[in-house]
């Protein structure tokens, strides 16, 4: 049985404010936001970590960048957002399904923590 929490919001069987939609890609609010713009961009491919990815998911990731792209557009804030991916769980990542944070809306300070 699939328990991945993102995959249920991909198939509607979790709640989420859902923002973007298409064939291989849905984007949704964060559900504990770290900016005023803090939407996740996910593959509908179940796809662990980038680290898992095979050379046939490339193409898949560049449908998630041009999503990303479409998004802030969405939000206004085409000129100036950050996407952050973190790749197991000492980088930070803590739901195994690939995700892209968009977040945008207030100064980010670099390097991220
Ligand atoms: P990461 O730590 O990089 O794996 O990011 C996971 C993010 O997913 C984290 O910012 C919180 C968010 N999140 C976890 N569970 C849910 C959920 O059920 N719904 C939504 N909308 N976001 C979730």
């Amino acid at each position: 049985m699939n328990t991945c929490i993102f995959c249920k919001i991909i198939e509607g069987k979790a709640p989420a404010k859902i923002v973007y939609e298409s064939d291989q890609v849905v984007a949704f609010h964060d559900i504990h936001p770290k900016a005023p713009v803090h939407i996740l961009i996910v593959p509908r491919k179940h796809i662990p970590r980038i680290a898992d990815l095979e050379p046939e998911d490339h193409g898949i990731m560049g449908e998630v960048i041009g999503a990303a792209k479409a998004v802030a557009e969405q939000f206004g804030v085409g000129d100036g957002f950050r996407l952050v991916v973190n790749n197991g769980a000492i980088a930070g990542q803590s739901v195994f399904h690939i995700h892209f944070h968009l977040l945008a809306g207030r100064c980010l300070g670099w390097p991220p923590g």
